[in-house]
């Protein structure tokens, strides 16, 4: 058996705005009871998804499959104005996950179209939260994915442009795509903070993991756009990674001349599978737990005031329960 090191990141796991969208369907089937309806994945983890079920949550792909009246919760991700329009038609009662971060590019969105600016939006044109602020002014907004679409934009150079992007991207990729633009466009702005504080500083707790271990392993699923963007961080650093959605898909092959083992996992992904993981790691003789030496993340957004205790008025704190970092010297 190999005799070898694990560390875990830090921060790394659930970010503010998953907490709250999960504490948000969690909330509502205490309120109305069984079944309340989610529109979309709550969050890109699977596992999240299944235990929710358990309780009594529905998944469904659209608004137009939810009974007329019901509860419906729309996901972290966002939702474009046509869905809320057409979950208003069907007099869905509504309750809103969406990431007040996201609502934040939302709203520059909508800000920067109307003021005649063409929105270049930098992030994956078939992701929700891409298709929820295109859907803002699908005539005035072009996604952008790659370097190599800023060359094939067909704009003038001296269009009035904005530059958005989704919150969970690369942050050094999307550098290099907006400085592609800023040398191309002579007249463009960006509020450039569309990266969330979650995205960048799980992303940079991986560049350290990825320089002081052999092998970066990321606990996501594999829809998981912010879990797979830290994959990449640690591969572009040089250093093997992979996604394991949970400990049954870690492959003891990875682990071939490998003494130490870097732990992160992306902000949908709870901290049951980290522990699943580092157990199985553990069996296979990885057993010197650490944790790195990281930022404390404070960050805590409130419930929607509709999720008040009827009785009390009392609106829930977002749950923080059973996800916070072991402290160090507390793990076995
Ligand atoms: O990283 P993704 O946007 O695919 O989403 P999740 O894996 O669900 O992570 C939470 C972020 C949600 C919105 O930003
Ligand atoms: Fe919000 Fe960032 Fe978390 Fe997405 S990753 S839910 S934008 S805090």
């Amino acid at each position: 058996m190999s005799e070898g090191n694990v560390v875990l990141a830090q921060p790394r796991g659930f970010c503010a705005g998953v907490r709250r969208a999960i504490g948000i369907v969690e909330r509502a089937l205490d309120l109305h009871g069984a079944p309340v309806y989610v529109r979309k994945e709550i969050v890109h983890n699977h596992y999240i998804v299944s235990e929710l079920q358990k309780r009594g949550a529905v998944f469904v792909d659209s608004e137009e499959e939810v009974p007329q009246g019901a509860v419906c919760v729309f996901s972290a991700h966002g939702v474009s104005p046509a869905v809320r329009s057409a979950a208003a038609g069907r007099q869905l009662e509504v309750i809103d996950a969406t990431c007040p971060l996201v609502a934040k590019v939302h709203q520059e969105a909508v800000r920067f179209a109307r003021d005649g600016r063409t929105v270049l939006l930098v992030g994956h044109v078939s992701h929700e939260e891409v298709e929820g602020v295109l859907g803002e002014a699908p005539d005035r907004i072009v996604v952008i994915e790659t370097e190599d679409d800023v060359q094939r934009l067909g704009l003038p150079d001296d269009t009035p442009v904005a530059v958005l992007t989704q919150t969970t991207l690369s942050f050094d990729e999307t550098e290099r795509v907006v400085e592609a633009l800023r040398a191309r466009f002579t007249d463009l702005i960006t509020p450039g903070d569309d990266i969330c504080y979650a995205s960048q500083n799980r992303q940079n707790a991986v560049k350290d993991l990825a320089r002081d271990n052999d092998l970066v392993l990321i606990v996501g699923s594999h829809n998981s756009s912010n879990s797979l963007r830290m994959v990449e961080v640690a591969r572009d650093r040089g250093t093997a990674a992979h996604l394991v959605p949970d400990e049954q898909h870690l492959e003891a092959a990875w682990l071939k001349d490998v003494s130490s083992v870097g732990i992160s996992a992306g902000a949908s992904a709870p901290e049951i599978l980290v522990d699943g993981l580092v157990a199985r790691l553990a069996d296979l003789g990885f057993d010197q737990v650490q944790l790195q030496r990281g930022i404390a993340e404070d960050v805590v957004f409130s419930m929607p005031g509709r999720l008040a205790d009827p009785v009390t008025g009392r609106v829930p704190q977002t749950p923080l329960a059973g996800e916070v970092s072991p402290a160090p010297g507390e793990m076995s």
